[in-house]
């Protein structure tokens, strides 16, 4: 009995690691790059959700990584960086 109960709570330790790495391989469809609030526009707000996710402050969606991936610029490295909050903040103001 202990036993199992120590095989699941590694199962559920493991899962919680491996989880939001599937979840950030796998293509989000419908996601707009940049745009991490979701309301189909890219702007400065956008680059600030970017900066929190950055430094920890909220925990980001699979979606939310999907569109914040866009730098270094042409070739998206799937890390999340302030890197991307500066591209992202070019593309809100029309500089990218
Ligand atoms: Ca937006």
């Amino acid at each position: 009995m202990r036993r199992t109960l120590l095989y699941v709570a590694l199962a559920s330790i493991l899962a919680s690691l491996l989880l939001p790495l599937a979840a950030s391989a796998a293509p989000i469809i419908g996601v707009r790059k940049g745009d991490l609030d979701g309301d189909g526009r890219v702007t400065v707000r956008d680059a600030q959700i970017c900066l929190m996710i950055v430094v920890g402050k909220i925990r980001p969606t699979p979606a939310q990584i999907a569109a914040a991936d866009v730098a270094p610029k042409g070739r998206p490295d799937g890390r999340i960086t302030v890197g991307d909050a500066v591209v992202i903040n070019r593309m809100a103001v029309g500089l990218e």
